[in-house]
């Protein structure tokens, strides 16, 4: 078995101490830390995603596959920050209310750190008002929504509709993302930019940066 095999395998046991060990080792043998990641890392992740769709797996299984995702993640972090053109701009990120999903926001905070923007954090279950208010106070030029459930993905069009509102809609990108979105939703809530996953939403968040400057 390679070692990208060992680390999806044991992400899907959620041994999160082996994870963080033999992501370090996969970077110290010289896999590239973005092979890591979407070698070992995202497809145990789909595994268990299948299994939990299936329901071979529940909820406490799926936890602990996510945090040894996470754990996996923090290792690669300095690695993937190291690579790359550096950009300049503020964003805001979070996963929209109702919504608890975490990783795949946590991945692009990740990514857009990696290309040097500042990313304000908001966490997950973040109400419209809190990214707007967090635009206009901390000037972000990005407004970041991650949304992973059919039922939240709508709180995105409240975002772009609250900017409007709050007259900051032609000052801020809205960027949304998350696996129920896509390009044509994006379209439809007159978001500015949906990205599939988070090395092209960090591509085209420090695209946008370096076009308002
Ligand atoms: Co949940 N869950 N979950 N879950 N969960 C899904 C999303 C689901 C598809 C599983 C399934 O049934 N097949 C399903 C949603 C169905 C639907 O709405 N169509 C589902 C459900 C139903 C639920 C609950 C309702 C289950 C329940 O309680 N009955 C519940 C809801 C809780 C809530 O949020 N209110 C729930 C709970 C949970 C856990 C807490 C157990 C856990 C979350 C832990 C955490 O995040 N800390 C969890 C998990 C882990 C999943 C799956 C298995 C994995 C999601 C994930 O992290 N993927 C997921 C099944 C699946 O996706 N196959 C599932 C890995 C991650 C890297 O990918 O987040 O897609 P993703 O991010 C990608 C891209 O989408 C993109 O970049 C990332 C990396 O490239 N991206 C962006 C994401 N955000 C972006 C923002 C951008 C740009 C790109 O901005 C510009």
């Amino acid at each position: 078995m390679s070692i990208l095999e060992e680390i999806s395998e044991n992400l899907q046991k959620g041994k999160a101490k082996i994870v963080k060990e033999l992501v370090q080792n996969a970077v110290d043998s010289g896999i590239d830390p973005e092979t890591v990641l979407r070698e070992g890392l995202l497809p145990g992740m789909s595994v268990i995603g299948e299994k939990f769709k299936n329901n071979e797996v529940y909820v406490p299984e799926v936890l602990v596959a996510a945090r040894a995702m996470n754990m996996g993640a923090q290792v690669l972090k300095p690695y993937l920050e190291k690579a790359g053109v550096k950009a300049a701009g503020k964003v805001c990120i979070g996963t929209v209310q109702g919504d608890l999903h975490d990783i795949g926001k946590n991945l692009v905070k990740m990514m857009m750190e990696g290309k040097g923007l500042e990313v304000v954090d908001l966490g997950t279950d973040v109400a419209p008002e809190t990214f707007i208010q967090t635009a206009i106070e901390q000037n972000c030029q990005i407004i970041c929504c991650s949304a992973l459930l059919t039922t939240t993905m709508g709180v995105m069009a409240d975002v772009v509709k609250k900017a409007a509102e709050a007259g900051i809609r032609d000052k801020v990108k809205i960027m949304i993302g998350g696996a129920p979105v896509d390009e044509a939703f994006c379209e439809k809530i007159g978001a500015d930019k949906y990205t599939p996953d988070a090395a092209s939403a960090a591509d085209a968040a420090a695209e946008f940066c370096a076009s308002m400057f």
